[in-house]
């Protein structure tokens, strides 16, 4: 293996265009070096302390980011393009700074680089024409499916931002799972067949790990001596940081996942910390894999036979329809769209989010999991951990910033809509038509963690009730005005009024301890 630094090209020649490439778009298809020329353009990669540490980002993230980031340099060398390379340790402090220090011993007339995936970095961008004193060409992002524009053009006029609807745009655009110009099957959607409990009705197939090569090892290292505190065990670090590599997990994953991740796809079980879903977002949010490609491959496993249509179409709709719809959301509605709070939630997190400490059994599993290896699964970042967050009422920007922090698949524009918008209802529904609330009972249903836990999910007082119970009813009391507005809630609410007035109030005092125990 030649060490990224080895190949840094040294000497005064002038660029015409510095490249510079994020470690989230390690894609040949990023828009900027697709038009570049190895010939007269140089490429800037730069690790740095700014990025590297606005959140307290998972360990196993910021491995899996400076060892792709360190691969893909090799793999653009061998293409013949110059890269300037700047690992952490050089102690450059931001993307800016990366680009002056660069630009200093390696002239170019420009600059340009593939729109950033947050505001916070956008914003910055724009300035940097008139701080580096040289034209900045912000070229647009075109590894998703619907553009910003696209979304709202489709955005315009209607009331309501339903992915449903935006979902069903998308199939016929790019001509996914549909029969003439009706949806396979005569239905857009299978959800209702994605829902089955956990049960252990089958045995979930062990994953085949990505044995870590020399730079992966190196960058373990760094990581562990230069982050000592974040989350993130590395003893175990499995994640792929090539193209071949994440394309041979998702190749892993249509054979021996995709079936089961229809049925399973909401299950909640003790027995793995993945089920079957398919870990593939960490790849597809830093370019290592496109989202079209693995829309059509699912397509052609169920045009094949090897796997049935809810199965299919489960999977395309979580990143044809839910992905690009979140993103959607994020640039309609930055900045402002950060800000918003819709029932006052301030409480602080309990320190058990950065422990995962807590007897509360679901929970516990969930955020070890989390801080461990970076990876829950939907419904755990949702229905156990978004939920309690949503019941308890924590603070909306702690809570976000937990999930940027933690994840190896964060970025704001994919965890913002979801924190706040799907998990918290931050957002006053601009994405979600009711909160996704719900009491221990939803998890029994879902999952065999209740059998592990010493809370009971038919109890609702006293010590040994699940706690999502009275908590959940608490969260119904005190946003009572907010929800009965909401013809969702309309049940839920005349259950809780007509329910008699000592129980209510015993149930309430029940949650106030709880959370004044937080
Ligand atoms: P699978 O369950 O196998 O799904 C396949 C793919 O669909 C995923 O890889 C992902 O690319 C896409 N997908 C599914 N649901 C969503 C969704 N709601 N939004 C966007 N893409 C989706 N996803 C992230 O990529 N980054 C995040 O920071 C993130 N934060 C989240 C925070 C909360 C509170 C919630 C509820 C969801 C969040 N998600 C996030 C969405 C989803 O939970 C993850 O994409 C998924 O768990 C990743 O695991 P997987 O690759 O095994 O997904
Ligand atoms: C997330 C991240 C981290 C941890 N480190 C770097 C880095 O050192 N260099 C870099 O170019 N990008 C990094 N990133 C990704 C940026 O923060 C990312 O481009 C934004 O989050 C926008 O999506």
């Amino acid at each position: 293996m030649v060490h990224p630094r080895a190949c840094v090209v040294t000497g005064g020649m002038t660029h015409n265009t510095l490249i510079l490439v994020l470690a989230d778009q390690l894609s040949l298809h990023n828009p900027a070096l697709l038009a570049a020329d190895p010939n007269t353009d140089a490429v800037l990669i730069a690790e740095v302390g700014e990025e590297a540490s606005y959140v307290r980002h998972n360990r196993h993230k910021l491995v899996l980011l400076f060892s792709a980031m360190r691969h893909f340099a090799q793999e653009l060398r061998t293409r013949g393009y110059t890269v300037h390379y700047i690992e952490l340790g050089e102690g450059v402090a931001s993307l800016e700074a990366a680009c002056i220090q660069t630009l200093a011993v390696h002239p170019a007339r420009s600059l340009a680089v593939c729109s950033p995936g947050e505001y916070r970095l956008l914003t910055a961008m724009r300035n940097w024409s008139a701080r580096l004193r040289l034209p900045v060409r912000l070229v647009e992002d075109n590894r998703f499916l619907a553009s910003a524009a696209d979304f709202s053009g489709w955005a315009a006029g209607r009331k309501q931002l339903r992915m449903e609807y935006f979902y069903r745009e998308m199939r016929k655009r790019y001509g996914i799972l549909l029969d003439g110009s009706e949806p396979c099957g005569g239905k857009w959607n299978y959800d209702a067949d994605n829902r089955t409990g956990w049960r252990n009705q089958i045995t979930i197939p062990a994953r085949p790990d990505v044995s870590p090569d020399p730079i992966t090892e190196t960058v373990v290292a760094e990581v562990n001596a230069l982050f000592p505190n974040n989350p993130g065990d590395l003893t175990h670090f499995r994640l792929a940081v090539t193209r071949e590599d994440a394309e041979a997990q998702f190749d892993w994953f249509c054979r021996y996942g995709l079936e089961s991740f229809g049925t399973y796809q909401d299950a909640l079980p003790e027995e793995s910390p993945w089920v079957f879903h398919s870990l593939i977002s960490m790849y597809l949010n830093c370019g290592l894999l496109e989202p079209l490609k693995v829309c059509q491959r699912v397509e052609a496993e169920y045009r094949a036979d090897r796997c049935s249509l809810p199965a299919a179409e489960g999977f395309i709709r979580q990143i044809l329809g839910w992905r690009e719809y979140v993103r959607g959301i994020y640039w309609q509605f930055m900045p402002e769209y950060g800000e918003r709070n819709t029932f006052d939630a301030h409480r602080p997190l309990p320190d058990f989010f950065w422990t995962g400490d807590t007897d509360l059994r679901c929970l516990q599993r969930a955020l070890k999991q989390s801080l461990d290896l970076g990876y829950a699964h939907h419904i755990q970042r949702l229905m156990v951990i978004g939920n309690f967050a949503l019941l308890a009422g924590l603070d909306v920007a702690s809570v976000c910033d937990w999930y940027l922090g933690v994840y190896v698949d964060a970025y704001e524009w994919v965890e913002l809509p979801n924190t706040a918008g799907m998990a918290l209802y931050a957002d006053e529904g601009a994405m979600a038509s009711k909160p996704y609330a719900a009491s221990g009972k939803y998890i029994q249903k879902q999952g065999n963690h209740c059998k592990h836990c010493r809370y009971n999910p038919a109890k609702t007082t006293g010590e040994d009730a699940c706690p999502y119970n009275s908590l959940y009813w608490h969260f119904i009391d005190r946003n009572a005005d907010r929800l009965s507005g909401n013809p969702r809630m309309g049940l839920i609410m005349g259950n809780w009024r007509k329910r008699d007035e000592a129980d209510k109030k015993a149930i309430v005092a029940w949650a106030e301890t709880l959370l004044s125990r937080l």
